[in-house]
């Protein structure tokens, strides 16, 4: 079983690289050169959300794997949402989450997809992974504050095999659209 997320990983770094990360906190005399930027910034997040029993709770929404298709909802409210993934299927899938970029399609994705184009010119935020072996539920989540009017890509990265096609072409792509706001 081989995974093909070096497209998904370019896109990642991509980002994380554009971070701008002032020179004293990447390398501050105290803590010896470690890196605690982003440590600095987990806190800051921490600090500022009330505890969790005081939070409204979220909606939550449920994204189904198959062997090889996702059922997921195609039209959500604008807001924050909780994403949770299942895999019943037998082969290890992901649920890849990316918000598609204003004036872009996700029919121009799939059109990009089929052609092993490169769909990062039409993505502006990552939103993370979620992935499981077949039949299992991860236990983790994925929070995402929806923006309305937008489109989110869903896609699922792996391979069977070396030589078999990413899944995301076998029909584990698709795209929720986020209802305008009122
Ligand atoms: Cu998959």
């Amino acid at each position: 079983m081989s995974r093909t997320f070096s497209r998904r990983r370019s896109l990642h770094n991509h980002r994380r690289n554009r971070l701008h990360i002032p020179h004293h906190i990447r390398r501050h005399p105290q803590t010896g050169g470690r890196k605690p930027a982003r440590l600095h910034r987990q806190q800051r997040v921490v600090a500022q959300d009330p505890p969790g029993d005081l939070r409204p709770a979220l909606p939550v929404d449920t994204i189904v794997a198959n062997d090889y298709a996702f059922k997921f909802p195609p039209t959500l409210a604008p807001g924050r949402h909780r994403f949770v993934f299942i895999n019943a299927g037998k082969q290890r899938h992901e649920i890849n989450i990316a918000r598609i970029k204003s004036g872009a399609t996700y029919r121009q994705i799939a059109e990009l997809d089929a052609k092993d184009g490169d769909i990062e010119p039409l993505l502006d935020e990552d939103h993370g992974v979620l992935h499981a072996l077949g039949g299992a539920t991860p236990a983790g989540t994925l929070d995402i504050d929806l923006v309305a009017g937008r489109e989110y890509l869903l896609e699922c990265g792996f391979s069977d095999t070396d030589t078999s096609p990413p899944h995301y072409k076998l029909g584990m792509s698709g795209s929720i659209k986020v209802r305008r706001a009122k």
